[in-house]
């Protein structure tokens, strides 16, 4: 972060998703075909007592198999050598890598580690020796993380009841002459404050002007009467995200225009909403979402022309820049694909997503009256596929109804 003083480190999601295991320089070695207690080898770097005297005990190789559940474990250091080590006098490799005939490998973005093993691989290939299969084991992780297992929900499902509940404390703190990062600490410490160990992206509170940028993430405007407060915030809980995005008036009472565009991006999401059940193509999402929004512009009047047409050719992304829905899970924008060889992936129970549509209108939109100017809206929500149908997690905890949004936003100023 700066001289002397770190980020909390965060493991990188594939390796916590397989291990569990949060220490920075760790790997894992999975051997389905090896003998019983010999199948899954772990590397963590060597205790080091002056380290531990700065940082605290850490778990070493003599700890790790009881501390992460590893059949054997060795120091990081000898990774290398523990994988591929060339016998010059009987010119064979001995190691992990030998007679191997795939490895997947996963670097975790180390790029240094991925250089070394890369070279060993190159120099083994010259002896005819190591695995003649080398595949990227990210693209077999990540189709494994798009369907969520049963403690994968739990976790999901309390990031999205702690943040829920934030959002509605958010609203109630909300009050025009409050800074928008008074907002976002309102919202944050209570995530924290009920077992939160980090939110999974900074925070967004954007008021006014700011409502319509995407990635408004300053936080330091003084919010004004008659603004729109965008509020797009979610915890992470035991490394897992939610993502939700509330959008209310500062002053308790949308105007006529706030209030015609809430409902129009509600509507939008209601109904893309409503189509969730296993077997529908995901993309359906967004096509129902723009095609209620797009009508919802032509009645009002700030797009012009046929909705069908309109559709057709993108035209709800003249006010929408982003995609209507993406994969929650150990990353806020989860791994995963979206499309198949078929098209659009298809639904099935257990996948977690968002269903976000907004509207976006800046000051000076070309063509467009000046009192619909700087208003940006998002309703923004997560949903479990079910066997028969749809959960929303977050849609009961944070309302989002116009009259439900104005009355937690008044009760908060009464205060
Ligand atoms: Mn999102």
């Amino acid at each position: 972060m700066s001289n002397d003083v770190e980020y909390l480190y965060r493991q990188d999601s594939d390796f916590w998703y397989l291990t569990g295991i949060e220490e920075p320089g760790a790997a894992a070695i999975f051997r389905p075909g090896a003998p019983e207690r010999e199948r899954y080898v772990v590397f963590v770097p060597l205790r080091d007592p002056r380290v531990e005297s700065y940082e605290g005990p850490k778990v070493g190789p003599r700890e790790a198999p009881a501390a992460y559940g590893a059949d054997t474990a060795f120091s990081s250091d000898e990774l290398l050598e523990r994988l591929a080590k060339y016998d010059r006098a009987s010119r064979s490799y001995s190691g992990y890598l030998a007679g191997v005939e795939k490895l997947y490998l996963s670097d975790g973005g180390d790029a240094e580690w991925a250089d070394r093993l890369r070279e060993a691989l190159a120099e083994m290939r010259a002896r005819e020796a190591g695995p003649p299969t080398v595949v990227d084991a990210r693209e077999v992780i990540h189709e494994m993380r798009v369907v969520k297992d049963a403690d994968e929900i739990a976790l999901i499902r309390r990031a999205t009841e702690i943040s829920a509940r934030a959002h509605t404390l958010a609203m109630k703190a909300a009050a025009p002459g409050k800074y928008e990062f008074e907002i976002q600490q309102a919202l944050d410490s209570y995530c924290y404050a009920n077992g939160a160990r980090r939110m999974a992206y900074p925070s967004i509170v954007a008021s006014g002007p700011n409502s319509v940028f995407l990635h408004w993430d300053r936080n330091d405007r003084r919010i004004e009467e008659g603004d729109v407060i965008l509020n797009d915030s979610g915890a992470e809980y035991g490394y897992y995200a939610t993502d939700i995005t509330r959008t209310y008036p500062a002053s308790g009472r949308f105007t006529p225009e706030q209030r015609a565009i809430y409902e129009i991006v509600l509507a939008a999401q209601k109904a893309a909403m409503a189509e969730v059940k296993p077997g529908v193509p995901h993309a359906r999402i967004g096509s129902s979402s723009a095609r209620v929004q797009v009508e919802g512009l032509v009645r009002l009047g700030l797009l012009k022309g046929d909705a069908g047409e309109l559709v057709r050719n993108d035209g709800h992304r003249v006010f929408t820049k982003h995609g209507v829905s993406h994969w929650v899970g150990l990353d806020v924008h989860d791994a995963g694909r979206y499309s198949v060889r078929q098209g659009s992936r298809v639904l099935e129970p257990g996948m977690v997503f968002t269903i976000e549509p907004g509207i976006y209108i800046p000051a000076n939109a070309a063509g467009v009256d000046r009192r619909w100017w700087n208003i940006g809206i998002r309703v923004e929500d997560v949903v479990l596929v079910t066997e028969t149908g749809f959960e929303c997690l977050s849609c009961a905890g944070a309302p989002r109804e116009t009259a439900d949004v104005e009355r937690n936003v008044q009760a908060g100023s009464a205060r």
